[in-house]
Order: structure tokens, then sequence, then C-alpha cells
């Protein structure tokens, strides 16, 4: 099982858009393991976009993500951290399919909605700035996981 970090972005919160954000990633079937809100404060934001640093666009991205509270989940599944990020389409909202978070609820990078771990390790060290560990609820089965667990004893 792997686990990702994704935020619902200070826009999309403005927006109403929470419900049907979280909609979609459980419709995958993802077990939501952690959620909060959360204003991300400054330092935050510095770490969780460490590898930005020096773009052009770095500034303005760090004042968008502490623009206002996000809703920052832990997500798990199987290759939840390639899955979550083909629900969100691609960072520029013109080039995401149809159908995707960002080409149906957004028009610019800048405030693209959403945002998810590019891989493993990013998730791991996301996941450590936004949630302590007591924060993170794993001690609980999903439906799908409680029909599994049944089937196997019956058979
Ligand atoms: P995110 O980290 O937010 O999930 O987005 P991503 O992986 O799809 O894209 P990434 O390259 O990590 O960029 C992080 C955020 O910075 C803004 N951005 N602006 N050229 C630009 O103006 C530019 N490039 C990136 C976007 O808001 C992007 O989500
Ligand atoms: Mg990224």
């Amino acid at each position: 099982m792997e686990r990702t970090f994704v935020a619902i972005k200070p826009d999309a919160v403005k927006r109403g858009l929470i419900g049907r954000i979280i909609k979609r990633f459980e419709n995958r079937g993802y077990k939501i393991v952690g959620m909060k809100m959360l204003h991300p404060t400054l330092e935050m934001a510095r770490k969780h976009y460490a590898e930005h640093l020096g773009k052009p666009f770095y500034e303005r991205l760090i004042r968008y993500i502490t623009s206002g509270p996000i809703i920052a989940m832990v997500l798990q599944g199987e290759n939840t951290v390639k899955g979550a990020r083909q629900l969100m389409g691609s960072t520029q909202p013109n080039d995401a399919e149809v159908g995707t978070l960002r080409a149906d609820f957004a028009q610019t990078m800048e405030f693209n909605v959403v945002h998810g771990s590019d891989s493993v390790e990013s998730a791991q060290r996301e996941i450590d700035i936004y949630f302590k560990p007591e924060e993170i609820c794993d001690d609980w089965k999903t439906m799908l996981e409680l029909v599994m667990e049944s089937e196997k004893k019956q058979s």
C-alpha cells in the first residue's frame, strides 16, 4: 500500500469545491487516513516547495499557498502517488485531460486547485510537514477491506 499527500489549495477552498474534490478521490477508492483544514505558515510553504526555490514563480507560489486555509489529506491505496496525479491532471489546466480536476475546475497554472506529491519520497516528506504521526488514522477498515476479509474467512 502506498501513501500520498494531497492538498486542496486555497483557491478551491474559497470557491466551495472541497466536497467535489474529495469525492473524486473517494470515488477512486482511496482510503483517507489523514485529513484536516489548516492555514499553511510561511515555514510550511517554504519547506513544501523547497525544490522550486529560486524559480521565477517561487514567491508567487508561496504567497498563493499561504493565502488561506487548505485541506490537507493523506491517501492510501495502490499506486496512490501516480493515481492521485492522474485524477488531478497536468499542472497547466489547458493541457489537462477533460475529466481531471484541473481541467474541470481551473483555468491557470497559478490557481490550479489541487496539489499531489510527485513521488513516494516526496509524499513522506510532505506528510511529515503537515501531519504529526498521531494525526494519521489508519486503524480502521474500508468497506472493501471488510468484504475481502469476510470472503477470505468463508473460503
Ligand atoms: P503541485 O506541486 O502544486 O502539485 O503541482 P505540480 O507538481 O503539477 O507542479 P510543480 O512543477 O511541482 O509546480 C508547483 C506549482 O508551482 C506553480 N508553477 N508555476 N512556470 C510557472 O509559472 C509555474 N510552474 C509551476 C503551479 O501552481 C504548480 O502547481
Ligand atoms: Mg509538484
